[in-house]
């Protein structure tokens, strides 16, 4: 891993709101439960933050936008167009990570699913360079 490749990889960042499922935890199935998350990409991390506007009244917000709800180390992990069985939904991606743990991210405009796609793949790419 190289210091250039590093200042490279710093430019793979993102934040935003999108909506998020986790259905397998280290490869054992977990409900399916969609919600809304704040969403950051950074160092080949992706973390998943409530949203603080659903947070229970007394949590500040920003204990809540601190603490992440999942953590994804993206080295070796796989993204893509979740297939149409896992989710009714529209725009689904599909992100499985190397210790088994799965999610599906979504949002109903798909330029905003396909920048996040782009930018998680490159961000994999990145990570397995290094
Ligand atoms: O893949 P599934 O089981 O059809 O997922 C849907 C259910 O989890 C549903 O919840 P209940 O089974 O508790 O009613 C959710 O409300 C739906 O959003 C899930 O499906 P989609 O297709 O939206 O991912």
């Amino acid at each position: 891993s190289t210091k250039s490749s590093r200042q490279h990889g710093s430019a793979l960042e993102k934040a935003g709101v999108l909506n998020k499922t986790k259905l397998l935890d280290n490869g054992k199935k977990m409900r399916k439960n969609w919600s809304q998350s704040w969403t950051v990409l950074h160092d080949g991390i992706l973390t998943f933050h409530k949203d603080p506007k659903s947070a229970p009244s007394g949590i500040s917000s920003k204990t809540s936008q601190n603490t992440p709800e999942h953590t994804v180390e993206l080295r070796g992990a796989t993204v893509g167009w979740a297939p149409k069985d896992k989710s009714s939904k529209k725009y689904v991606l599909e992100l499985k990570t190397r210790h088994g743990c799965e999610y599906l991210i979504q949002y109903d405009t798909e330029s905003i699913v396909s920048d996040w796609h782009k930018i998680i793949q490159d961000s994999i790419r990145q990570q397995d360079r290094d």
